[in-house]
């Protein structure tokens, strides 16, 4: 299945941070076979430029489904509160014109209002918490035809309105292939004073009242693969 991952974060502050969890779900659906392209807005500083890529990618790619990652749903700065979801579902809008092919939109900030943010956005299916199976998951049931009702983590409509599924969580995470940066332009963060992420653990089993974490990544604490293979995968 051709498949079109587009970041739709453009916070560049305090530092702007790579797609590492769009990067792990791009590099475990290209294991399962599919076809990836990714648009990384970080760095597109005007709508019509932005739009002119979504214009010259769709016609050319011809993704058969395409999925957003959101990262923020707000800046959390008390003196200049920022929502995102405004702007990408202006995004989604726009995307909805050029393309008729199902939606799947996963993320940190997503995950927190999974199913609020899917009606707010108009989109398909949502993938709460860890994206790296229930992907993959979804594109072979979208590819045979077949059914997707019983995927951990898919929040769906079904008779008129939204449902969902618990995530699951990964139990060996040194089983997921290695982030595919090589699908964006990395470099650019580096350049412009950015990070590119590596995750060395999931979860915490703590439950600090004002804390979103163990509901994000779970409950349970899981090692990932050690940094020396992230960095030299
Ligand atoms: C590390 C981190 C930072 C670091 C980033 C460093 C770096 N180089 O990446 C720093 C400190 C810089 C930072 C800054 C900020 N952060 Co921060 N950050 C995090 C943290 C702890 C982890 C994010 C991460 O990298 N996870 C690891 C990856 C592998 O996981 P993931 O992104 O969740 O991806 C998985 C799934 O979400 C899903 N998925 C992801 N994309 C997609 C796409 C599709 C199609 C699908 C199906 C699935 C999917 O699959 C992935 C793999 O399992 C989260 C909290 C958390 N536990 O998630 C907060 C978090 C994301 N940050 C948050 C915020 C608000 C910010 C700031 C705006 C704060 C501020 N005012 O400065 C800035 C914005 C930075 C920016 N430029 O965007 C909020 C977002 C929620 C919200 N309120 O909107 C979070 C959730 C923290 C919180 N509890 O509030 N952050
Ligand atoms: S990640 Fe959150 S819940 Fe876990 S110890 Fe830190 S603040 Fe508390």
């Amino acid at each position: 299945m051709r498949i079109l991952l587009i970041n739709t974060n453009q916070e560049r502050w305090p530092i702007p941070a790579a797609p590492l969890g769009l990067s792990l779900v791009a590099s475990s659906l290209r294991k399962a076979g599919h076809d990836i392209r990714v648009i990384d807005r970080m760095f597109l500083f005007s709508q019509k430029e932005e739009q002119r890529i979504f214009q010259e990618t769709i016609k050319e790619f011809k993704p058969q489904l395409v999925g957003l990652s959101i990262r923020n749903i707000d800046n959390t700065c008390m003196s200049a509160l920022r929502y995102y979801l405004p702007d990408i579902r202006e995004v989604v809008t726009f995307l909805k014109t050029l393309t008729e092919v199902p939606f799947v939109v996963g993320g940190p900030g997503y995950s927190l209002f999974p199913v609020e943010a899917l009606k707010y956005l108009g989109i398909e299916f949502g993938i709460q918490g860890e994206g790296e199976i229930a992907c993959v998951q979804l594109a072979r049931a979208l590819t045979e035809g077949s059914s997707y009702e019983h995927i951990a983590g898919l929040v769906y409509q079904a008779n008129g309105s939204y449902t969902g599924n618990p995530p699951q969580l990964i139990p060996d995470l040194e089983m997921m292939p290695p982030a595919a940066f090589d699908l964006l332009d990395y470099k650019k963060y580096i350049q412009k004073k950015g990070y590119i992420g590596l995750q060395t653990k999931r979860g915490c089993a703590f439950k600090c009242i004002y804390c979103e974490h163990p509901r994000i990544d779970g409950k349970t604490y899981r090692l990932n693969r050690g940094s020396k293979e992230v960095l030299e995968p």
